[in-house]
């Protein structure tokens, strides 16, 4: 008997509060603290969205929503540790309490659907760092990437054709739908890093369900770093649907599965106030956060991996 299958659910992590910023932020910049200024900008806005840190309550709720979900399926076939990258519980803490656990066998989830070496690959890199420390923790695997699993497609589906009821009827038939995920820096590009493709393809699933016609794709969030991100940003995208005519756009994140800083400022305060600047109708669509759809497929996600879903029974 081998026990039950540890599952790490993997996230960002955010800040415990404003008085945790500095140090989030330096975690974040790999020890380096950050220049006052850099501090009071990124301060300024967590104000704008009311001083609000809520991914960490949100990751722990997915990952409950996750292991009952499993549970359901397999009773005592699993259990779910959450670990985050820049804030506790941190991916090591919990990569110790999974061997103090006499977990053998485990399955690293990142809680973002699309692969890069700069994103999901971080995460890997920190889950070996931890086995690395010492002798006897669990033999991993790890889910690469989700983004096609159907009922995650379905359940975006589903939140678009909301969001594009909830534009205002005069903008809905002249409205373009921008898929967005977290922008990183353009050097991926030379090494032929599958995530600018997984979030085109994220676009073509999620509009070929709905018969959508206008579409487009758009990067979010990008670093105050000198070196060049991926483009376009999603505020050129506005505005240059706005030149063509169009008179909405409705925003899905697919690149991020909660609420936090990245959605509940950049979209919200920000790339909506380059929509009313331009004269366009905004909606964004709403997160997964613990939505229990969204859970059944992070069930049915893990599952796949494990062989654990017949392919005759995959959604
Ligand atoms: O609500 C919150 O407090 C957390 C919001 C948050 C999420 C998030 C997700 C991703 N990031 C990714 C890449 C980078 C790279 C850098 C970088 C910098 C920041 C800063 C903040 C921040 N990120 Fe983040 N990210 C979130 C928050 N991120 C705050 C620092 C200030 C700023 O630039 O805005 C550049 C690092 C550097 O300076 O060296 C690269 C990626 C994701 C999506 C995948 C994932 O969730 O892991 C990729 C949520």
């Amino acid at each position: 008997m081998s026990g039950p299958v540890g599952v790490l659910a993997m996230s960002y992590g955010t800040a415990a509060g404003p008085e945790d910023v500095e140090r989030y932020y330096t975690d974040i910049r790999g020890g380096r603290p950050p220049s006052p200024e850099a501090l009071a900008e990124l301060l300024a806005r967590y104000e704008a969205i009311g001083n609000r840190f809520p991914l960490t309550e949100i990751t722990l709720a997915q990952a409950r929503g996750l292991e009952e979900e499993l549970a359901r399926a397999e009773p005592g076939g699993f259990r779910v540790y959450v670990g985050m990258k820049h804030s506790p519980p941190f991916i090591r803490d919990a990569v110790a309490r999974m061997r103090a656990d006499g977990i053998l066998r485990a399955v690293g989830l990142v809680l973002a659907p699309h692969y890069s070496r700069l994103s999901v690959g971080t995460y890997v890199e920190r889950v070996r760092a931890a086995l690395a420390e010492s002798p006897g923790g669990p033999q991993f695997t790890f889910v690469e990437s989700w983004y096609g699993h159907p009922p995650f497609v379905e359940f975006l589906a589903s939140r678009v054709a909301e969001a594009l009821a909830r534009l205002p009827e005069e903008a809905r038939g002249r409205s373009v739908v921008v898929f967005t995920a977290h922008s990183l820096p353009a050097r991926i590009l030379d090494e032929g890093d599958p995530y600018p493709r997984q979030l085109e393809e994220t676009a073509a699933l999620v509009s070929a369900r709905l018969g959508l016609a206008h579409v487009r794709t758009a990067w979010q969030s990008a670093g105050r770093t000198p070196e060049p991100w991926l483009g376009p940003d999603l505020g050129e995208v506005i505005e240059e649907a706005a030149a063509q005519g169009y008179r909405g756009v409705v925003v899905c994140p697919c690149g991020f599965v909660a609420d936090h800083l990245e959605v509940l400022y950049d979209l919200d305060i920000e790339a909506a106030g380059v929509a009313r600047a331009a004269g366009l109708a905004f909606v964004r669509t709403e997160s997964p956060n613990a939505h229990p759809a969204f859970v059944r497929a992070l069930a049915g996600v893990v599952l796949a991996h494990l062989g654990r879903i017949p392919a005759e029974a995959r959604p």
